[in-house]
């Protein structure tokens, strides 16, 4: 893509990062052929290969050459933009298999990049996935979890200036009745988001219980209010790869969480599949 302007810096203060996105958006356009995204997953820890069921892949693009996205920073997570056609349908899916995390510390505008591009992109609904901890000893490793509702303990917000958005019911009830007509037992709890990279001490685990927390991971929220900002509808699914620190006496490790996800793999594969051709 020589022949076109380059994309605008989304870390220079005086970019607006929509038209990032929407740079962004004009290059997934032309690199795939495909005008317009229905929908997109983002996909967390252990839902690599989770797409793989949704139907065929149109387009893969590397993440960094797409304007705005960086390499991906962690073992486990997929650098790669997919576009699949969703099987049985017209629409298409837009895969974003890797996520920037806020402590990679490259900017909260660097974190719902991904977001806002699927917006830009057409679609109207985004699928966050991500892999957590859980704090109910019922959901061993590899439950799948509905996010109801979360709490931001990041002290930070991907909206700038007086951008005030509601956000009740920012986890689409809708949504999640859809994911409950195709698995009847999906639990739902409150995701809490700290920043990470470290896991929580078992105290702040019992804290975020305290206040309501059910689930414990290191993304998600933010990209849930850029999600809502750009008008998307919102479905939030966790994968409880670990009981969080202090629910059992074994400690964390990020090998159990990969193993975990793949253990998982063909649940949950199955599972967003049957959700995406119903959205
Ligand atoms: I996978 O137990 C995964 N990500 N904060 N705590 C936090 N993030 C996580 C955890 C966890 N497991």
């Amino acid at each position: 893509m020589s022949d076109v302007t380059p994309a605008p810096d989304l870390d220079d203060p005086a970019t607006d990062p929509s038209d990032v996105a929407r740079a962004a958006a004009a290059y997934i356009a032309q690199a795939t052929g495909v005008e317009r995204h229905h929908v997109a997953l983002v996909l967390g820890s252990g839902w690599g290969g989770a797409a793989e069921l949704l139907g065929e892949t149109v387009a893969e693009l590397p993440s960094h050459e797409v304007p705005g996205f960086a390499a991906p920073a962690v073992v486990g997570h997929v650098g790669t933009i997919r576009s699949i056609r969703i099987e049985g349908t017209d629409r298409h899916a837009l895969v974003l298999g890797s996520r920037t995390h806020l402590y990679e510390g490259r900017g909260v505008r660097r974190v719902v990049h991904g977001v806002r591009t699927a917006a830009a992109t057409g679609a109207s609904t985004v699928v966050l996935t991500n892999g957590c901890g859980g704090l109910n000893p019922a959901w061993g490793p590899g439950t799948p979890v509905l996010i109801s509702d979360h709490l931001n303990l990041t002290a930070t917000s991907p909206l700038e200036g007086a951008t005030f958005v509601d956000l009740t019911d920012l986890y689409s009830a809708r949504l999640r009745a859809v994911a409950r007509e195709v698995d009847a037992s999906l639990d739902e709890g409150v995701y809490v988001q700290f920043r990470g990279p470290h896991y929580e001490t078992p105290a702040e685990v019992r804290m975020a219980g305290t206040i309501g927390g059910d689930l414990v991971g290191m993304s998600t929220t933010l990209e849930a209010i850029a999600a809502r900002h750009a008008g998307l509808e919102v479905l939030g699914i966790s994968l409880v790869t670990n009981l969080a620190a202090g629910i059992s006496p074994e400690p964390l490790s990020h090998a159990e969480v990969l193993e975990a996800g793949r253990a998982a793999g063909p649940r949950i594969s199955d599972l967003l599949a049957q959700i995406v051709r119903r959205l």
